[in-house]
């Protein structure tokens, strides 16, 4: 339940039913957690972002001046349905009916194989997707504990969808064999950025150009520990909030979503975790409107 003495989302819903209707920026929570391979807690994430970046200590403006006060569609949540078969193909029909619409949403997890419907979705838009991904952990296992859709695997998954053009993975610090091999066999089209080559700005990727469509996801284990306690598997050595802020904000191609997934809030502290998930997708949002070329 919305707490009552709060606004969420920094005031930047709107209620105005004209433009809950045609608003082209749109936030969804994929509340499903099933997928991940230990630690359950992620299906409580988007309310917990939308309470946490409350609109009484947080304004609806950019740091860039981007005010988007009663901007946003809250779509609301997305129920999980009685399998992860079923929630899946739920998640990526209504995913595509947005792409579809021409709208840009902003989701909120739930584990990290709830990318994998919304990424199927993107086919919709008969063009090809480059996907950049924020996360400590490269998601390339062929499958895990038996299990193809776990969250341990997403990233394979995509890079077998042929609308997919590219995976460029930043913050990776947990590659190992079985994953390297997979990383060389789809190497063409995947680029990794260790976290230990990840000092000072983080490096745009070279192949992405101004009209590249471009879907981010961030794993928000992508963080060191420090900045991102909330997650369900932390490792240390990892990303700064300034670091994945200034990316964002300083991107060159036209975005056509983004999620922010695998925050886990009974981990967290003093919802740290859940407002830096609230400012990536607000930046993101922003960065959005600012280069929308479709915009009414
Ligand atoms: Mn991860």
């Amino acid at each position: 339940m919305i707490d009552r003495a709060s606004l969420p989302f920094a005031g930047c819903f709107t209620l105005d039913p004209e433009r809950r209707r045609r608003g082209r920026l749109v936030f969804v929570g994929l509340p499903s957690d099933g997928q991940s391979s230990y630690r359950r807690g992620c299906a409580a994430g988007p309310e917990r972002v939308r309470r946490a970046y409350d609109g009484r200590s947080y304004h609806a403006t950019t740091e860039l001046g981007v005010n988007l006060a009663g901007q946003i569609v809250d779509l609301g949540d997305w129920a999980p349905q009685g399998t992860w078969a079923e929630t899946k193909e739920s998640y990526r029909h209504r995913a595509a009916a947005l792409f579809r619409a021409g709208r840009i949403p902003f989701f909120v997890g739930g584990d990290h194989a709830v990318t994998v419907p919304i990424v199927e979705a993107l086919a919709v838009l008969g063009q090809p997707v480059h996907l950049v991904q924020i996360d400590a952990h490269p998601d390339l296992y062929p499958q895990f504990d038996g299990d193809p859709y776990s969250h341990a695997c997403v990233a394979a998954r995509f890079l077998e969808m042929e609308h997919i053009a590219s995976v460029t993975q930043i913050g990776i610090r947990t590659l190992n064999h079985v994953q390297a091999e997979q990383a060389a066999r789809f190497a063409s089209r995947l680029e990794i950025q260790r976290a230990r080559d990840c000092h000072g700005s983080l490096r745009h990727p070279q192949h992405l150009q101004q009209e590249a469509l471009v879907y981010m996801t961030i794993d928000l284990d992508g963080f060191d520990p420090a900045f991102a306690p909330g997650v369900s598997h932390p490792v240390p050595g990892g990303l700064t909030s300034r670091q994945v802020l200034d990316f964002i904000q300083g991107a060159r191609w036209k975005l056509v979503g983004m999620d922010v997934v695998e925050l886990n809030p009974d981990l967290d502290v003093r919802d740290q975790t859940a407002i830096l998930a609230a400012r990536l997708l607000h930046e993101g949002m922003g960065y959005a409107v600012a280069h929308d070329d479709q915009r009414s």
